[in-house]
């Protein structure tokens, strides 16, 4: 570079308003940016983007690229990273109210989820809050059905598969059915079926579409048993030392996000559900001897579950059941 260009250049940097105060964030995820859930944070990072005129940028780091979504909320506590997308229920063993998104057979629809978010949120934010980190959406996935490589009519059916799991709730839930747990991250379900390490799971349809689980699976069956959220989270420093107005523009495009994640989402069951069909798998609902077997475990495990966390349970469920 020549003397005149790097004038050119110093003074372009300089002067042009976007990149004098231009702050960067990494935002680091688990899942996939071609998902719905990658897609509601890529257009989280645009709306931040844009009504800050760029003053804020978010570099979203997918698919774990450059944190595992294991270590996602320790990085973006310590700073490393300014802000990630994990699945709640995968925080439960340090906050355990992130578990109620996965006590099965309370919520079936996404009113009732919408309904949960809305009990467990204040919560959920003061959790955060005294970790270091600032809530910014929850987004939830379809509803979790029951895949299998064998036909299942029976809970019996169940005893002895290897069932693969994504988090404590998942692993006691097959526990109880009696199978394996195998725990496998979503990004590796294909690699562990190829490898005939799972014959069972517990997932959304969407998940079964991104791994294109039909080669190995041909049953599924709905259940319709939880509607798990990924959650999508700041340092709360960070957030802190944004200007005002770059704070209410990230809490105003995190409100656009998450009402636009759950219509994706919704869009998203029905669409997932049409394509495993057009690949061949058997789509029944629970079968009817089934059916009894899995509601009890659910009220065995969400018995469990209410010992475990006592007080703030009720504090979600009291106004959760009263919302109804
Ligand atoms: N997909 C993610 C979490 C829940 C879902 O539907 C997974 O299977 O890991």
């Amino acid at each position: 570079m020549n003397r005149r260009q790097l004038l050119v250049t110093t003074a372009a940097t300089a002067f042009h308003p976007a990149s004098r105060a231009a702050t960067v964030w990494h935002l680091s995820t688990g899942y996939r940016a071609d998902s719905f859930q990658g897609q509601t944070i890529a257009g989280f990072a645009r709306a931040v983007e844009a009504s800050t005129s760029a003053a804020l940028r978010i570099q979203v780091h997918a698919d774990n690229s450059s944190v595992p979504l294991a270590e996602i909320a320790a990085a973006v506590r310590s700073g490393k990273q300014q802000a990630g997308e994990v699945i709640m229920t995968g925080l439960a063993k340090e906050i355990p109210i992130a578990g109620a998104d996965a006590v099965p057979f309370v919520v079936s629809s996404y009113e009732d989820a919408q309904r949960l978010w809305q009990s467990q949120r204040p919560l959920i934010e003061r959790h955060f809050v005294a970790r270091g980190l600032k809530v910014l959406f929850a987004v939830p996935w379809p509803p979790q059905n029951l895949y299998s490589m064998r036909p299942v009519r029976q809970a019996d059916d169940l005893r002895g598969s290897k069932m693969r799991t994504y988090n404590a709730t998942t692993v006691r839930i097959a526990q109880l059915l009696g199978a394996e747990p195998v725990d496998v991250p979503m990004s590796k379900v294909a690699q562990a079926l190829s490898e005939g390490r799972i014959d069972t799971m517990i997932t959304s349809a969407v998940t079964g579409v991104e791994n294109k689980v039909w080669s190995a699976f041909k049953f599924f069956y709905e259940i319709n048993a939880w509607f798990p959220k990924n959650i999508t989270f700041a340092n709360a420093a960070a957030f802190a030392a944004l200007p005002v107005d770059q704070q209410e523009m990230v809490l105003r495009s995190a409100a656009v996000a998450e009402a636009a994640g759950w219509s994706a989402s919704r869009a998203a069951a029905v669409d997932s559900m049409n394509e495993l069909r057009r690949n061949g798998m058997r789509i029944e609902p629970a079968p009817s001897l089934l059916r009894p077997v899995i509601r009890r475990l659910g009220e065995k495990f969400s018995l469990e579950w209410l010992q475990d966390v006592g007080r703030e349970a009720n504090e979600v469920f009291i106004p959760f059941y009263a919302r109804r």
